[in-house]
């Protein structure tokens, strides 16, 4: 078997960190964590070459962080982006700044009006600060939209947001009515 390269790693640890855990019979806490050991085996058992070298390469090199070490080195979890149940992270609300962005494809701008936006697979909305980002998520899925988030009009009506700690914003949804297309 072979080691995994640095890039299939870092796929490998968000498949199994934030979407399908039990595909590796792995066992995550609530708020994310497993031990790197435990993590290592569990890969191991399924046919993936993985070290604590190899795992901390990648911590500390994903360009968006999407993981953390805990400070003893001994844990690891993503810090967003989660899809399974098994996770529910206790974000603390935060107070987000006037506005925010969400980048998506241009197909899918007909439902957005219609229905606000959704997490889907996702247990939350990811939002950025700055339009730059939301363009490049966008991009993922076909050409790109940048839509502008009236962040601070939803968070005046009650509705929560909270940061990961890799930047990124969250919240369950986004009505319709505080959304409209960037640079109009
Ligand atoms: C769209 C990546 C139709 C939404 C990125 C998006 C991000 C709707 C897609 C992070 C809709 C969901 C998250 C509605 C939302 N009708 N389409 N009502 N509401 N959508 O991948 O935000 O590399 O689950 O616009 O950089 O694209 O994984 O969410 O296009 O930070 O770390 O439904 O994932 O980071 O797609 O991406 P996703 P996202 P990582």
């Amino acid at each position: 078997m072979r080691r995994q390269d640095h890039a299939a790693a870092s796929k490998f640890l968000s498949y199994v960190l934030r979407h399908e855990p039990q595909a590796i019979g792995l066992a995550l806490d609530s708020e994310g964590w497993t031990h790197v050991e435990t993590l290592i085996a569990a890969a191991a058992r399924h046919g993936r070459i993985l070290d604590r070298a190899l795992i901390e390469q990648v911590v500390a090199t994903s360009d968006k962080k999407r993981f953390a070490l805990s400070p003893d080195g001994s844990s690891i979890r993503a810090v967003q982006g989660h899809s399974t149940a098994r996770v529910a992270i206790r974000f603390a609300e935060k107070v987000p700044p006037a506005t925010l962005y969400h980048g998506t494809a241009e197909r899918f701008l007909e439902s957005i009006r219609r229905e606000g936006l959704k997490p889907g697979e996702r247990q939350y909305v990811h939002l950025s600060e700055d339009v730059e980002t939301a363009t490049a998520v966008g991009q993922r899925y076909g050409k790109p939209v940048a839509l502008v988030v009236e962040a601070e009009a939803m968070h005046r009506q009650g509705l929560g947001f909270h940061q990961a700690e890799n930047g990124v914003w969250l919240t369950a949804a986004v009505p319709a009515q505080f959304l409209r297309l960037a640079g109009k």
